[in-house]
């Protein structure tokens, strides 16, 4: 049985970058299975097979995709964009999709725009991913070439063109309606949401957007099936997942495992255990946005719900761990230094409220720090937290400091005490 669906193809060989490469080890038979099939019948199939979105917020694709109005009274242009945007700090998941199995993001996005009856697709990928970018070119006018792309495709009368664009570089374009909004060429701002971009999106028309690690999921789901795909998770979600872990661990990396995995394993096996000399201080389970936990979260499984129980978010599954020898109110701070850099300006808390975050962790971790600020910290990060924002990122931003000011307050009070940060 097929244990490792995303990861298959990527060896030391590259063996599918090509189109013959790929088809040679069964590639775009999802693709065919998905044109000799009904539109609907996809969208339930995703939706039945428990398939989260891996960008990090992890809402169940099939619904998303059921959202897409359908039928004769529905808008004819609809769009498909795949958010390859990837900014998120300690998340190098998708880049590794793209630039070693291109063919499988190809098929997954053309699975996608069929089940939604959309005929123009976009890539919306990160500026500086120039390999991926190559190898996606390449792979999409492959496709064509071959007729599993373009008009008429392998005569079914379905037709699909993919395109790339490449960001100009921004993490707010990571959200999906600020990354519309630059695709239309405007001003990369967050829209209000209702209404939601699956019925108004892309020049107002029906669009979905998934992730990239999404969209690689869905070959193998279509072929191999929903029972197929639910018995690849260990716990309460379905399918694999590329979980990484950086920080100091003596095997940094990404690897592909069931979703459910126990972080404990994830960090201790795959990554290798901390470091000689280091013991774990706490960590961030999923990119720089999420809470950091401690120790003794190490037992809980990789699932969304599991990890949303224990106060954090699953987001990107790229755990950022944090040893006894690096400050924890430095690392926050250069996390809130970035927030900050990338806030798009448009609403009060993000614009003012991160850069003052940033004034006050730079006090602290200067030593210039007074016992007032910590509760100033835990003020601002009130504004910035959910309900009071435009997007998530000021929210995102907000989960590191919140959660260090309560993990690791003891930091905090010796920076200000001692005058100085302890770590240096
Ligand atoms: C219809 C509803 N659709 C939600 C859809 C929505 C979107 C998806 C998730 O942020 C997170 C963020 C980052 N009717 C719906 C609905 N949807 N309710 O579901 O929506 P949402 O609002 O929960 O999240 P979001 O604003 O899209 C995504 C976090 O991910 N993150 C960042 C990751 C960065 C990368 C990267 O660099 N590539 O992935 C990490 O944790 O903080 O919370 O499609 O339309 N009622």
């Amino acid at each position: 049985m097929l244990t490792n669906p995303l990861t298959k193809n990527i060896g030391p060989q590259n063996t599918a970058i090509d189109l013959a490469g790929y088809r040679a080890a069964g590639g775009y038979s999802g693709w065919r299975k998905a044109l000799a099939g009904d539109p609907g019948d996809l969208v339930k199939m995703v939706q039945d097979a428990g398939l989260r979105g891996r960008g990090g917020a992890g809402f169940n694709t099939g619904l998303k995709w059921s959202f897409v109005p359908r039928g004769d009274d529905s808008p004819s242009i609809k769009y498909l964009v795949c958010n390859a945007d990837e900014m998120e700090p300690g998340t190098f998941k998708d880049r590794l999709l793209m630039e070693r199995d291109p063919h499988l993001l190809i098929e997954g996005m053309a699975i996608a725009a069929y089940a939604i009856e959309a005929r123009t697709a976009y890539i919306f990928i990160r500026g500086e991913y120039h390999t991926a970018t190559a190898r996606l070119e390449k792979a999409i006018a492959e496709a064509r070439e071959e007729g599993l792309l373009g008009e008429n495709i392998l005569g079914t009368g379905y037709s699909l063109e993919i395109h790339l664009h490449c960001s100009a570089g921004n993490y707010i374009c990571g959200e999906e309606t600020a990354l519309l909004n630059a695709l239309e060429g405007k001003r990369a701002v967050p829209r209000a949401k209702p209404p939601f971009p699956q019925v108004s999106g892309l020049w107002g028309k029906p669009t979905v957007v998934n992730n990239v690690e999404t969209f690689c999921n869905i070959p193998h789901l279509i072929d191999l099936g929903v029972d197929w795909y639910k018995s690849l998770g260990r716990g309460e979600d379905a399918g694999t997942k590329l979980f990484g872990v950086s920080g100091k661990v003596k095997n940094p990396g990404t690897w592909e495992l069931p979703m459910g995995t126990p972080i404990r394993e994830i960090i201790e096996v795959h990554a290798g255990g901390m470091r000689d000399g280091l013991k774990l201080k706490g960590f961030l389970p999923g990119g720089g946005s999420t809470d950091f936990l401690g120790p003794e979260h190490l037992d809980l499984p990789m699932d969304y719900d599991a990890i949303g129980k224990s106060g954090s978010r699953m987001g990107t599954g790229t755990i950022i761990v944090l040893d006894d020898k690096t400050c924890p109110v430095g690392l926050v701070l250069n996390l809130t230094q970035f927030f900050a850099r990338e806030s798009c300006g448009w609403c009060t808390p993000c614009r003012d409220g991160l850069p003052w975050a940033v004034k006050i962790l730079q006090r602290i971790e200067n030593g210039e720090g007074r016992l007032e600020d910590i509760g100033l910290l835990q003020e601002q990060v009130r504004y910035m937290g959910p309900g009071n924002t435009f997007c998530a990122l000021a929210p995102g931003a907000a989960e590191p400091i919140q959660s260090a000011l309560k993990l690791f307050e003891q930091d905090f009070v010796e920076h200000i005490e001692k005058g100085c940060c302890p770590y240096l």
